[in-house]
């Protein structure tokens, strides 16, 4: 009876554990199965959530780049390019409000072997992006003129970029939208949306929207609603959002403009299934704001560009 009983028991246990064990197989296999017939999208999509959870290695393909205005008219450059020097290491930094005198000093605070491409429009207030020549080629710049009425505000500056390595090529744009009159920076917004959909490159564009990105209300202003049009661009979303600008015109030490975005990255084209993350760079005692800093923070984009395709 005894030994009928144990018998009973393997028996029955080794059916469960065959069972499990089939279980385990099934299931282990459809998790690492993609579920659509595009295995790449499904990988992509992978990516996209370790980024989120801020697991995804660098790679050999990760481009890190740093957009930040530099408050040319209330800062003091030789303390903003120590302030870049600390910064995280990127590949690539695009600077708006720029004094053209101080071109150089940011230059060669980027590093020993970084090149820069400076703006011509915008009188004090120019654009620059200053990229690592190690692992980029120029192949061509352009400043989009016919976004800048009469030419008294800073046309958007881009450059044709080529990885050396991969010899993935991309187009990255770096501007300063126009503050104090909304319908001007509307018209910006509407042409950038039209030039991009024109572009057959993936586009990267990171800078100074002046889009007014309300955390509460969960929108921005009417230049920001413009550009969203028929999606061409795409807004590479910090998972945490932290105020880009200090606004304190009556000087009682608050952000007049408190929980508000000022500073972005987009990308359109191909670009939009790059795996790709964005923050904003919060260093010790930057804010409140004063005469020798930037009233701006820095924001750090992160993309990686497609293995081997080219
Ligand atoms: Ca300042
Ligand atoms: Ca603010
Ligand atoms: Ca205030």
């Amino acid at each position: 009876m005894g030994s009928n009983l144990v018998a009973y028991i393997f028996k029955r246990t080794r059916v469960l554990v065959l069972g499990l064990a089939a279980l385990w197989l099934w299931c282990g296999c459809t998790l690492e199965k993609p579920q659509t017939a595009d295995g790449e999208l499904e990988r992509e999509k992978n990516e996209q959530l370790n980024v989120q959870r801020g697991t995804l290695p660098v790679t050999d393909r990760t481009v890190k780049a740093i957009a930040w205005n530099l408050e040319s008219d209330g800062s003091d450059p030789a303390v903003i390019a120590e302030q870049i020097k600390k910064l995280p290491s990127a590949q690539i930094y695009a600077f708006c409000e720029v004094d053209p005198a101080e071109f150089e000093r940011f230059e060669k605070a980027c590093g020993q072997n970084f090149k820069a491409i400076n703006s011509e429009t915008g009188r004090k207030d120019r654009l620059q992006i200053v990229f690592d020549t190690e692992q980029f080629e120029l192949v061509r710049k352009m400043e989009l003129h016919e976004m800048n009425y009469r030419r008294r505000y800073r046309s958007p500056l881009v450059v044709h970029l080529r990885h050396k390595t991969n010899h993935e090529e991309f187009l990255l744009m770096t501007l300063h939208l126009a503050r104090g009159k909304p319908e001007i920076r509307q018209e910006q917004a509407k042409k950038l949306v039209e030039w991009a959909r024109d572009q057959t490159l993936p586009i990267v564009a990171l800078g100074d929207f002046n889009f007014d990105y309300d955390f509460h209300k969960k929108n921005g202003n009417e230049a920001f609603k413009i550009f969203q049009r028929d999606n061409v661009w795409m807004w590479i979303k910090p998972k945490t959002l932290i105020d880009t600008n200090w606004y304190d015109p009556d000087g009682d030490n608050v952000d007049n403009f408190k929980d508000s975005m000022l500073d972005f990255a987009f990308v359109a084209n191909s670009a939009k299934r790059w795996v790709k993350q964005c923050e904003v760079i919060v260093r010790q005692g930057d804010f409140p704001d004063d005469k020798k800093t930037s009233d701006h923070r820095p924001i750090g984009v992160r993309f990686d560009l497609p293995a081997g395709l080219r």
